[in-house]
């Protein structure tokens, strides 16, 4: 089978890492072991000093949503160019923790930003660049939080307010229901039945894919 490129998505605390590891353990029993994981933003050297720019607070000064945008869409560049799409041309297959459906979400409903500035920027970077498959793990902001809050301080955009999260999610679960590519997985459920959701919907998939 050619090489996928499939992305996790959800609010703070939806499980993604979690997930991350059940898809690549069902990958692996079913012979994929040529498997290069990743995370944005970060995920290259750049990258991950961009995601240290993004996600924490700078001392008296208020980063711009323009400049938020634009540091995301820099450190997405640098790693779909210089590790994804290598990595799948060569045939190995992608897992990562979030990718553009993150910004529109989080950007373009979280904080509402011009769809116009959006669109423009993403085709700039991306072009027709797309995951074959993208699970979201659908949770509640209040749920999400509190699992974040329980793992760690929250950084600078965890501590945006509730509206922002529900903003956000309301925009996860439109581009849901339009994209026959992005699969929604209950993640308000026991940790145990969420990853066997996302094993036997990955093995659905990839039989479709065969
Ligand atoms: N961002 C990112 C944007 O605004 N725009 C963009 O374009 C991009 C790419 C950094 C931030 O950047 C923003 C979004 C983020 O605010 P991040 O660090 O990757 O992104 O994202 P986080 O969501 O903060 O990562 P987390 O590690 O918090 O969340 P995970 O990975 O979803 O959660 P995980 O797996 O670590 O689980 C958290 C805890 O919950 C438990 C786990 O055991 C763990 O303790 N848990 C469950 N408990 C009970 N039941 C379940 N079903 C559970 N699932 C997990």
């Amino acid at each position: 089978m050619k090489s996928k490129f499939i992305v996790i998505e959800g609010l703070e605390g939806a499980g993604k890492t979690t997930a991350r590891e059940k898809i690549v353990t069902t990958l692996y029993e079913k012979g994929i072991q040529d498997i290069v994981c990743t995370r944005e933003p970060g995920g290259t050297p750049l990258a991950e000093q961009l995601r240290i720019l993004v996600t924490q607070s700078i001392e008296e000064e208020e980063i711009t949503e323009t400049a938020e945008l634009l540091m995301l869409y820099a450190a997405r560049v640098q790693l779909v160019n210089t590790i994804i799409k290598p990595a799948l041309a060569r045939g190995t297959w992608v897992i990562c923790d979030r990718h553009d459906l993150s910004s529109q979400a989080y950007q373009g409903g979280g904080r509402g930003m011009d769809s116009s500035l959006m669109r423009t920027v993403r085709n700039a970077v991306l072009g027709d660049f797309r995951p074959d498959l993208t699970f979201y793990l659908d949770v509640t902001p209040e749920v999400g939080l509190n699992r974040a809050r329980a793992r760690c301080e929250l950084d600078r955009i965890e501590q945006e307010s509730l509206h922002f999260f529900e903003r956000t999610r309301t925009r996860y679960m439109e581009l849901a229901a339009t994209d026959y590519s992005i699969l929604i997985i209950d993640a308000m459920q026991p940790l145990d039945t969420v990853t066997e959701k996302i094993k036997t919907t990955l093995m659905c998939w990839l039989e479709q894919q065969s």
